[in-house]
């Protein structure tokens, strides 16, 4: 895209711009200071309308989304006020623990959430929003909670081969009757989360539900008529749909829906992915390359189109994705800000798909022609405050791995360390775009080797696999081990693998590449490239620790359809969402 044409629709885009602490500020400032203990309760606004108490820390336009989906509206807490007069409140927290403690305290907030709860008020709080209400977290801590319910939130224990964060879609266990969950029974609901409450003599009276993640945590909890889950309801799908539903239509009575799920544990994902670039006539399509190369190869050398992003995300949502990706491919020389139709098709997806959406290319330090700076961290914002749930880095990253290799120092510059300090680790994922290098001996280069299963052209035994940047088009001297073990200390929450020489071939994944990485780090790991077939899918989920698959031709072309990949999978005894 042109920067001089794009650049000119960024003023309007750039009061939009704001980090999550400047948003922070603005809630800090915008709310009176006011003992909400002498404030009265008064008369109830609609039965249709639900208080959504959004700090300003993250995404949360898809709790928006769905919401109205169920033919809601929304009223947003200005003061709190707000809180203690509403029919029916949401709080989906969103960033870190200390943050959010922060804001509700100085505003206000928490002193009324507390009179609101104990009053026995409609609540539902969702994933931070759960772990609020605790004593206190060790995230960053300790710091001290609402206080309303007994416990502590700690870290998973990664020790015992866990992955962490968990990121994915995991199984109930309900203890008791929550109402809220009367649909889920052995569906799985999806969870983005590094800290957890444990069960307890103490807090039994509220535990719903627990889930097993290395250990059981709890998953919801419930009394009266004030609910909270640390699944995300708004990104898992028809099921989180009925949470919600059953959460505003309490008195209805919708019939108990019955049970077809076969949830036992995490499940591994299936990720349709979207590489997404303007066509030469200006166009946002969905293209597809062979080992990166995305034009025709006739006489026009167009861009390959396969589809418009908004209707194939829609297409997969409802085939059964467990995720969608969508990859700017030309972001690494576009500005991503200037690209508009691509924040556009984030809001339109995230409309009406309610699993996790991530977005990447193009996240990265950017001054535009009239010497206005923008920083990743605002292009991330954008992304986020458009429907993203994850951005995902590529070139940027591998910049940052190099500088942090070189000198042993985290800067806490990159964008990588920014963006997951302000929404967390799990929020950023790291595109590793790689190219299989042979070799003789695993001594001749200062990068880690693999034996490869396939010998090389000239019966070469080993492989490394070197780091590449601006899609695929300049090779740099880091191997996907060192980068993978560099971002992971960086602050990266999974990892995106991608393989240049497997890309829409078909053929599979790349098995050595992907055992080599899922080895060395502990979170999670996504393999990218080359599925031609379902049993590719089972190979992968076999021979290597991935924790999801992600694909791109087969789906686009209709030659494998979702659902039969997950089919497959669950006839192979391999855990899946269905
Ligand atoms: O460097 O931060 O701007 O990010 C650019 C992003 O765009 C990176 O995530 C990079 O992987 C991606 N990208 C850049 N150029 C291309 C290209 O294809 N020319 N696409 C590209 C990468 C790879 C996968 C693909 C799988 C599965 N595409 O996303 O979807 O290989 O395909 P398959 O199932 O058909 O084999 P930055």
């Amino acid at each position: 895209m042109d920067n001089t044409r794009s650049l000119s629709s960024i003023s309007s885009t750039s009061s939009l711009l704001f980090t999550r602490t400047n948003e922070f500020y603005k809630i800090q400032n915008r709310v009176k200071f006011k003992s909400p203990r002498a404030l009265s309760i008064r008369a109830t606004s609609s039965d249709s309308v639900v208080t959504l108490l959004d700090y300003g820390a993250g995404n949360v336009r898809s709790v928006r989304n769905a919401i109205r989906h169920l033919g809601f509206g929304i009223k947003d807490v200005q003061t709190p006020e707000d809180i203690l007069n509403a029919n029916r409140l949401i709080f989906p927290g969103v960033g870190a623990f200390a943050a959010a403690m922060d804001v509700l305290n100085k505003t206000g907030m928490a002193e009324a959430l507390c009179a609101y709860i104990e009053k026995d008020r409609p609540f539902l709080g969702i994933c931070l929003g759960l772990q609020l209400l605790f004593q206190s977290s060790e995230e960053n801590g300790p710091v001290n909670g609402l206080g309303l319910i007994p416990g502590v939130v700690g870290r998973f224990d990664s020790s015992n081969g866990f992955r962490v964060p968990q990121i994915g879609w995991n199984a109930l266990q309900i203890t008791k009757d929550s109402e809220i969950l009367d649909d889920v029974g052995d569906h799985h609901v999806y969870f983005v989360h590094s800290y957890r409450a444990m069960p307890s003599d103490d807090n039994k009276e509220w535990v719903s539900s627990t889930c097993n993640y290395g250990d059981n945590f709890i998953a919801s909890v419930r009394r009266g008529n004030v609910h909270a889950v640390q699944f995300h309801p708004e990104k898992s799908g028809d099921v989180g749909l009925s949470v919600l539903r059953r959460f505003l239509h309490p008195k209805t009575n919708i019939p108990k829906k019955p049970t077809e799920g076969k949830a036992l544990k995490l499940a591994k994902r299936v990720i349709a992915c979207l590489d997404v670039r303007a066509n030469d006539k200006g166009d946002l399509v969905v293209t597809k390359g062979d080992q990166y190369d995305v034009r025709e190869h006739t006489k026009e050398n167009e861009v390959r189109n396969l589809g418009k992003p908004v209707e194939l995300a829609r297409q997969y949502y409802k085939e059964g994705a467990d995720e969608i990706s969508f990859l700017n491919i030309t972001g690494f020389r576009d500005f991503p800000l200037g690209d508009l139709p691509m924040l556009q098709v984030l809001r339109l997806t995230s409309e009406n798909v309610f699993v996790p959406l991530t977005v990447g290319g193009g996240i990265r330090d950017f001054t535009d022609a009239n010497g206005r700076h923008y920083s990743s961290l605002e292009v991330a914002s954008e992304y986020f405050r458009s429907g993203a749930d994850k951005i995902s880095i590529g070139s940027d990253a591998v910049y940052a791995a190099e500088d942090y290799l070189k000198t042993g120092v985290k800067t806490g510059k990159s964008s990588l360390e920014q963006i997951s300090r302000v929404y967390g680790n799990q929020a950023v994922v790291v595109s590793i775009d790689p190219r299989r290098v042979y070799i003789t001996h695993p001594n001749d280069v200062e990068f880690k080797a693999v034996r490869v299963t396939d010998l090389g052209p000239n019966g070469e035994e080993y492989a490394w696999y070197q780091c590449t940047v601006n899609g695929g088009r300049e090779g740099r001297p880091i191997g996907a081990y060192e980068l993978a073990k560099a971002v992971e200390d960086l602050g990266a929450g999974e990892i995106l693998l991608n393989c240049i020489d497997c890309d829409g071939q078909g053929k599979g994944f790349d098995m050595d590449l992907i055992k080599l990485i899922s080895d060395a780090v502990s979170i999670p790991v996504i393999a990218s490239s080359g599925a031609g077939a379902v049993e590719h899918f089972s190979d992968v989920f076999r021979k290597t620790n991935a924790s999801a698959a992600l694909a791109a031709g087969i789906f686009h072309r209709k030659e494998v359809p979702i659902q039969s990949v997950k089919e497959h999978l669950y006839k192979e005894g391999i855990e899946v969402r269905i």
